[in-house]
């Protein structure tokens, strides 16, 4: 390479925007766009719908949560309306034994491995039994829990996954943060540990165009986010963060060479957040349009998904209701059963803290004890 093509800055960062094209299998309208890319994705029709179903579930929790939160029943909620491709199709490829490591907007993929909805909104009042990670009959589900220090769980990923190496499992950790995330120091920290042991990690970076306010194009100059993972060796994907079996066949194939012993990989899911930040107040039109919602939901991945599997004929609209009528049934269930645990006590909560307290937590323990809070 001679001096002027290593010092031609500009070409490289064209040829660096052309590394990272969109994995893309079904387009907005529901229309197969890679043909090849569909048959490797390999899921029977019961599993397409199963997935469906799974996207239906987060929808029809999002719903509701936000409902409760309107009425003051809802602790913290970070709305996942937009996301169900990226969240739920990722994870329909992982395996029982993987470890989930998701970030505060990533219970769905929880709930998708076993976790009963009535912990989620215990969790989301910051009750203690919402963190005990188990499935309605005590089977343990693993999954950490969903992280607000943001970054933070790919340092533990990268940790657990090496714990996995060490031991000869057949498992992965999978692990999610955002685009706001993908700063955060821990996230690159997680990814180029995980490279330099090789150690079976997935790591995504959900790109849903906000950080609360601060948009995606603020947030970096680099043009991909998913180029963060080629600094720690680690192979990085943009993904159609939208198109479900675009997610599902980039997190298999993620997996398959994680856990063949090959280190992690990173992949970008080009996605949108549809609601707000939080239902703690913030007001989206405070910083983008209401056209730029309005376009995303028609992008929005229920659509297509739903598109394509009205198309193949294992899927209608009187499925649909019929499911949402028993996933509303359900989740009103769970809440009256989340209404109904025993309001935390103070004394539990710090019990629940440390295995063996030390001096100071034994006696605040008493004394609320006593105080019987
Ligand atoms: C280490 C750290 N810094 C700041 C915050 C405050 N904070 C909470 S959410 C958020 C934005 C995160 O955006 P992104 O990673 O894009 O995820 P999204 O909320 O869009 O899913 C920030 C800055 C935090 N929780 N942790």
């Amino acid at each position: 390479m001679t001096a002027k093509d290593s010092l031609d800055f500009k070409k490289q960062l064209k040829e660096q925007d052309k590394q990272f094209p969109m994995l893309q299998i079904l387009d907005e309208t529901g229309k197969v766009v890679d043909a090849d890319g569909e048959k490797q994705v390999g899921l029977s029709n019961d599993e397409l719908v199963q997935l469906f179903k799974n996207m239906l579930l987060s929808r029809q929790i999002d719903i509701r949560c936000t409902k409760l939160a309107k009425q003051g029943r809802m602790g913290f909620f970070a709305p996942t309306a937009g996301q169900e491709a990226s969240q739920m199709a990722s994870a329909f490829a992982f395996t029982e034994d993987d470890w989930l490591f998701p970030g505060y907007r990533d219970l769905p993929q929880i709930y998708s491995k076993g976790w009963p909805i009535w912990k989620g909104l215990l969790w989301s009042r910051g009750h203690q039994l919402g963190n005990i990670y188990t499935t309605e009959d005590d089977k343990p589900v693993n999954s950490w829990f969903p992280q607000i220090i943001i970054g933070a769980q790919f340092v533990e990923a990268a940790g657990v996954a090496l714990g996995l190496k060490k031991r000869q499992k057949d498992a992965v950790a999978f692990v999610y943060t955002g685009d706001g995330g993908s700063s955060q120091g821990d996230t690159y920290e997680g990814i180029n540990f995980a490279g330099a042991y090789k150690a079976p990690m997935v790591a995504f970076i959900q790109n849903n165009g906000f950080a609360i306010s601060t948009p995606r194009d603020l947030q970096t100059a680099a043009q991909h986010l998913a180029a963060k993972g080629w600094a720690a060796g680690a192979p990085s994907i943009v993904v159609d963060g939208n198109d479900a079996l675009a997610m599902y066949l980039a997190s298999k194939t993620a997996r398959a060479w994680a856990v063949a012993g090959n280190g992690p990989v990173v992949i970008e899911t080009i996605t949108n957040r549809l609601e707000p930040h939080s239902t703690a107040g913030d007001d989206p039109l405070r910083y983008r349009t209401k056209e730029s919602i309005d376009e995303w939901w028609q992008k929005e991945p229920l659509i297509r998904f739903r598109k394509y599997l009205t198309d193949k004929k294992i899927w209608d609209e009187a499925q649909e209701e019929a499911y949402i009528a028993e996933l509303d049934a359900r989740i009103d269930a769970d809440i009256e059963k989340a209404n109904g645990v025993e309001k935390q006590k103070i004394s539990s909560f710090l019990k629940n803290t440390l295995e063996v307290p030390g001096q100071a937590m034994s006696e605040q323990i008493k004394a609320f004890e006593e105080a019987g809070k």
